[in-house]
């Protein structure tokens, strides 16, 4: 489908596309060639010559294409999509952006953090999730993960934490993974990571789709009003379509299947028309509130639950318009939280200061030189207007002979603010009076206490499958020093966990810190370990996917029907037409390609095959009665489709005529529960429906020793 949605910001990017269609091929100085097949040869079979042009210049710029990919996020995923305020919080922040019924262009790129540009989109890893803001009064990028704590409390780390998760610089292996020693031995010297590394063990990691995951600012920032007084702010994206996950163990198929899946997935929908959205929350924290909580609301590795300090839903966003080039949009958005718009400020949180720096620097190197602003994608919607100038790649053009301030040849422009009495962007006007200190906070010093919420927050499934991630993780880190001291920490965190992973490694958890990890700790705070606060609360609803408000929809999920020639359309337009009705995509897959046969007569096209698609790829199946059945009855590949459906807890429907088929899988009378929705127990539509609802059929993990 065409870019048919456009705004403010996109016709700036349709001004920059270039069609190619009817046009004659020139060189990059325009001059028309006349055979792109051949070099010039002194000769048919003799030398190529230096004076050919045309080579050299088609030579060159390819011998340029690539630009250094970024040092994390490298792998990412972008759209363009617009924002609209729905609440009134001007009591709050002079954001115009954020002002009730304004609409504003955004550029959201969701990322994995530790794999390169061409890894696997299912790795087991943070996804960022960025929102660029082209608002009336300039870029603002809300540069966030879909984990609301990080790994560390000092951007010091920083570099360090990224060293020990990327390959090992001795082999480059593994790609796009935590489960190695560097990233554990790292993670056990630091108990600060504890409560990120439950997240990132937990479901949160390994989305369903990039549509279907929240999305965190992490830093406490600042919302600043019209009298200049400051509300402390965490930001939220909630997603319509509710928070979803695929297992681990189809994470790893799916990316030998479908190593784009969710870039793909993203796309697909957006192609469709199935435009996802999010809605943009605060938790908003006066001032007098600062030091109220049992934790500091400055450490990133600590979120405010949810119970004490409710999310007010501000906008939504709504993605809804593909990129036209994948380089020139979603490779060239330079993002960077350390630019504001008047109205958000900074907090002092260590690691939002740090990244202050980080940003624009990276960007100087990757996109080479000051003059990235002006690509396309970056260009702020009302223009800028300063006196820097030249520098590699400079696109603008700028006029007459001034370009210093203050000037009387310019007419005193470009003006800053101040001098006509007009607001532009102020810095918070917060008292700050403090001896100069390289250390931490005292109130910094409780690692494990968020840890625990965590994990006593999840349901009975998911802290299964975080005893499985820590499991996998750890089993594959060869050094058993490592294991030991990981462990360690997961005891400190919740002795049931530790143990149960224990298990695991046939290893029994030590009840104490590794002395290594607290001559680290102590480091930081002198009397580690501290006793720590009381917690406001022990469990939170809000942290766990499953109880996830939104989850109650369908809409957009993948349904295989499974098919072969002969099979009855009736039978499947009976189910067909109902998912459709909730939203959901239903894919006929085959044995082959090309035209369906139906046992009534007429045919279908067919896009997808059992030997081209994988069960792992879709969230429910059906199948459907008709003469088809004799020959998925042969199909191996049917059989698997199944029996991974049954295996990965997913709802699996047969029609009366098709039940037969069971037999051959994995499904028995003894192992059959609700989510086998058999026709010959009555109506499925409903049933079906309800099921998928739910997600996945978790009773059935019960049966087994580990989780999906
Ligand atoms: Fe970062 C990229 C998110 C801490 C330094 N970061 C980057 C991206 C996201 C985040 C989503 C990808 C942006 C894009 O799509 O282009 N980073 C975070 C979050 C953090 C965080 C949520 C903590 C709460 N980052 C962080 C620190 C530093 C950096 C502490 C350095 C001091 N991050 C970078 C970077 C990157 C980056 C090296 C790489 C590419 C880029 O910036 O544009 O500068």
């Amino acid at each position: 489908m065409k870019n048919k949605n456009t705004n403010k910001k996109t016709e700036i990017i349709d001004s920059h596309v270039i069609d190619n269609s009817s046009k004659r091929m020139t060189t990059n100085d325009g001059v028309p060639i006349h055979d792109n097949n051949n070099t010039l040869k002194a000769g048919e079979r003799g030398p190529s010559l230096l004076e050919d042009f045309i080579y050299q210049d088609k030579l060159a710029h390819f011998d340029r294409e690539r630009i250094p990919e970024r040092v994390v996020h490298a792998r990412g995923s972008g759209a363009h999509g617009i924002f609209e305020a729905t609440a009134d919080i001007s009591k709050y922040t002079k954001a115009q952006f954020l002002e009730k019924g304004t609409k504003t262009p955004v550029f959201v790129r969701f990322s994995t953090v530790a794999g390169f540009k061409g890894s696997t989109d299912l790795a087991r890893d943070v996804r960022g999730f960025s929102v660029k803001f082209y608002t009336e009064q300039g870029n603002y990028d809300l540069v966030g993960n879909n984990i609301p704590v990080f790994f560390i409390q000092d951007a010091m780390n920083f570099p360090d934490v990224v060293h020990a998760v990327k390959p090992e610089p001795n082999n480059e292996m593994p790609q796009a993974a935590s489960a190695h020693d560097t990233f554990w031995d790292f993670i056990s010297l630091m108990p600060e990571a504890a409560h990120m590394s439950l997240w990132i063990m937990s479901d949160r990691a390994i989305p369903r789709s990039l549509r279907m995951m929240e999305g965190f600012g992490v830093h406490t920032f600042k919302l600043i009003n019209e009298k200049g007084k400051a509300t402390f702010v965490k930001f939220h994206w909630k997603p319509r379509l509710g928070v979803h996950q695929v297992a681990w163990q189809e994470a790893q198929k799916i990316s030998g299947y479908d190593a784009d899946f969710h870039r793909r997935d993203l796309w697909e929908a957006i192609d469709k028309g199935n435009y996802p959205q999010w809605d943009l929350g605060v938790q908003l924290i006066p001032e007098e509130d600062e030091m109220k909580f049992s934790f500091d609301i400055l450490d990133p590795t600590k979120l405010i639950p949810e119970e004490l300090v409710p999310v007010k839903l501000i906008g939504t966003m709504t993605l809804n318009r593909n990129p036209e080039n994948f380089f020139a949009e979603t490779e060239q958005v330079a993002f960077d939280p350390g630019r504001l718009v008047p109205g958000i400020d900074f907090s002092n949180d260590p690691l939002l200061q740090g990244r202050m720096f980080s940003y624009a620097d990276t960007q100087n190197y990757r996109l080479g030189g000051p003059n990235f602003h002006e690509l396309p994608i970056n260009r702020p919607v009302e223009g800028k207007f300063n006196n820097q100038k030249d520098g590699i790649g400079r696109q603008d053009i700028l006029k007459g002979k001034v370009s210093y301030f203050p000037n009387s040849l310019g007419g005193g422009c470009p003006y800053h603010a101040l001098l006509k009495g007009e607001k532009g962007f102020e810095s918070h006007n917060e008292k700050i009076d403090a001896k100069k200190i390289r250390g931490r906070s005292p109130s910094f010093a409780d690692h494990f206490t968020q840890a625990r919420l965590f994990y006593h927050s999840q349901t009975t499934p998911e802290q299964k499958h975080i005893i499985s991630a820590f499991s996998f993780e750890l089993s594959k880190v060869n050094d058993i020093d490592v294991r030991r001291r990981e462990l360690a920490v997961l005891y400190q965190v919740e002795p049931e966990l530790a143990i149960a992973v224990g298990k695991n490694l046939g290893l029994e958890p030590s009840k104490t810190l590794d002395e290594l990890t607290l001559q680290f700790a102590r480091a930081n705070h002198p009397n580690y370990p501290i006793k720590a606060p009381k917690p406001e609360i022990m469990t939170s609803a809000a942290l766990s996917m499953a109880t996830k408000p939104g989850q109650g929809t369908i809409a957009t999920r993948k349904i295989a029907f499974l098919v072969a020639d002969g099979v009855s359309k009736s039978s499947i337009d009976k189910l067909r037409i109902p998912l459709q009705k909730e939203g959901a995509e239903v894919v006929l897959v085959s044995t082959k390609v090309g035209m369906l046969s139906f046992m009534e007569g007429g045919q279908e096209e067919i896009q997808h095959t059992y030997l081209t698609d994988a069960s792992v790829c879709f969230d429910a199946f059906y199948t459907p009665a008709g003469d088809s059945i004799h020959l998925l009855a042969q199909e191996p590949d049917y059989i698997q489709f199944i029996n991974e459906a049954f295996r990965h807890c997913k709802a699996i429907a047969f029609a009366k005529q098709a039940e037969d088929l069971l037999r051959l899988t994995l499904i028995s009378a003894k192992n059959i529960d609700n989510g086998i929705v058999l026709e010959s127990d009555g109506e499925i539509k409903d049933r079906f429906i309800t099921i998928m609802k739910g997600h996945r059929i978790w009773e059935r993990e019960n049966e087994r020793k580990v989780a999906v």
